[in-house]
């Protein structure tokens, strides 16, 4: 009876520990003691490529004397997954182990969300991702985000293990990366006519430079920057700038409206493709990343079924379908990507007959996502989950949240239905191992500035780093909203906008 009171106490102790952590570590054992912060004196690194790493305990502990615990980060490679990390805290200092410098920098994240009162309990952690990606998407093409309030996001969003952040570089609003080859993509496509009511025009674009430098930025702290390029919808901005890319040839402003416009790329003219190659081929050299988003979403078919050279492109392939033709649209640029060794990125659509091999496809829309993952699987596609219901962070958490005119049709997306997500929708192995990750998405449409991102984004990114990081049995509401009430804290300390959780 006693014993088990005993073990009893004991479990809710190991639990408290996690108190601190989000995603919650997946093996986690407290000891009998603390560390003092201050007592912390020495940096031991197996590897000088650590020192990158190393700099961001710089601003907690304080290395200059002798003597005094130390904390040693060590590159392990017998630790089998390449994300993983052990960490030790005990009397003698702290030890991170991992077989990368990616896995010895979620130690550190772990290790410094543990500090309480400038002491560290006494604890060993076992820790690895659920799933290998973990991903935001920022959307600088519906209102421009400058290349400062892009770092200070990444900067927020890498204590929590996210690894990808997904740049939406192109859309009707707005386009967002200098390409030299074709200068008025920017010119004239990153400029648009008032939305907002006060009269003044909304621009904005970021210069290769600034993107190269978001890159480094973002390495520094294990996030790999995804750009994506929309083809062939929801490129109304790239026509405005070059209307032989529409299957119209007529001259369109950029667009203003929310909403699908039926202007898209024209599958029929030569032109897009050596032109979009060349966009590629700029991007390809901008971003290191494998991962090319091309999107893909909302792309009607109308004016491709009323254009001539579409339709002699369809009959040539002996296509019976217009579907058909955004599978030749995709296959024909994703040959840019494959000379680059590059993998292409879809938004999921139900409606197209194929996408190339090896391409990784988003699950979005709305209710489709049991449909999607399974078949993707029968297909051979992986699977990214940011399903509507789940990982839409440009819904509101509640509707009031968002008052401007056109946006009577956006749901409500509250917290605690974040953290009831599961990405492999409870699945067996064998029906899930395609799903490779998890993202939500911020569109930018009722997002106007940085303050507003972080605001739809926080806490519901804790919930969802923890869909992708932690085991469903780690996972637990009531303890979850305490870490989170301690971690907005944090958010609080660093100035970083986020929305109160009502409980
Ligand atoms: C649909 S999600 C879109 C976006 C919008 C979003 C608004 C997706 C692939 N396409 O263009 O911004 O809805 O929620």
């Amino acid at each position: 009876m006693k014993k088990s009171f005993v073990g009893l106490l004991l479990l809710t102790f190991v639990v408290g520990a996690a108190q601190n952590i989000i995603p919650i570590p997946n093996d986690v054992k407290l000891g009998n003691g603390k560390l003092s912060v201050e007592m912390i004196k020495s940096l031991r690194l197996s590897n000088d490529s650590l020192r990158n790493e190393s700099a961001f305990l710089g601003e907690y502990f304080d290395f200059s004397a002798d003597g005094g615990n130390t904390i040693s980060l060590l590159i392990d490679k017998s630790i089998d997954n390449v994300q993983g990390y052990s960490l030790t805290v005990d009397n003698r200092g702290v030890t991170i182990k991992a077989s990368t410098r990616q896995g010895i920098f979620y130690g550190i994240q772990t290790l410094i969300q543990l500090i309480d009162d400038k002491e560290i309990p006494f604890i060993e952690i076992c820790d690895k991702p659920r799933l290998e990606y973990r991903a935001l998407m920022l959307d600088p093409a519906r209102h421009f985000l400058s290349a400062e309030d892009v770092k200070r996001y990444i900067d927020a969003i890498a204590r929590y293990k996210y690894n990808y952040l997904h740049l939406h570089l192109s859309d009707d609003q707005g386009w967002r990366v200098e390409i030299k080859k074709y200068p008025r993509l920017t010119e004239v496509g990153s400029v648009r006519a008032d939305t907002e009511g006060d009269g003044v025009p909304h621009r904005g674009y970021y210069t290769q430079e600034q993107l190269r430098d978001i890159v480094a930025f973002a390495a520094q702290r294990h996030i790999e920057i995804i750009p994506e390029i929309d083809i062939p919808g929801h490129s109304v901005a790239a026509i405005a700038a070059y209307a032989e890319l529409t299957c119209r040839d007529t001259i369109i402003p950029v667009r203003s409206e929310i909403g699908v416009s039926l202007d898209l790329l024209c599958a029929g003219n030569e032109k897009v493709f050596e032109m979009y190659g060349d966009i590629f081929e700029e991007i390809c050299e901008i971003f290191p990343s494998k991962l090319i988003h091309l999107g893909g979403d909302e792309a009607p078919l109308t004016h491709w079924g009323q254009c001539p050279k579409c339709q002699a492109l369809k009959k040539e392939k002996g296509y019976t379908d217009d579907q058909e033709l955004m599978s030749y649209f995709f296959g024909r640029i994703n040959q840019t990507l494959l000379r680059h060794n590059r993998t292409a990125l879809f938004w999921y659509e139900v409606d197209v007959p194929d996408y190339p091999r090896n391409a990784i496809m988003y699950t979005w829309r709305n209710g489709l996502t049991p449909r999607v993952i399974e078949e993707c699987r029968e297909k051979g596609y992986r699977v990214i989950c940011a399903p509507g219901e789940f990982a839409y962070f440009d819904y509101p958490e509640v509707k009031s949240d968002i008052t401007a005119k056109s946006s009577s049709w956006i749901p409500a997306l509250p917290f605690e239905k974040v953290y009831q997500f599961d990405p492999c929708y409870g699945l067996s192995e064998e029906k899930s191992s395609h799903i490779i990750g998890v993202e939500a998405t911020v569109w930018g449409e009722y997002v106007p500035d940085l303050e507003t991102a972080f605001f739809r984004t926080f806490p519901r990114a804790f919930a969802l780093a923890e869909a992708g990081w932690s085991k469903m049995s780690r996972r637990e509401w009531n303890d979850f909203l305490l870490r989170t009430k301690r971690e907005l804290e944090h958010l609080k300390s660093r100035k970083i906008n986020f929305r109160q959780p009502q409980q």
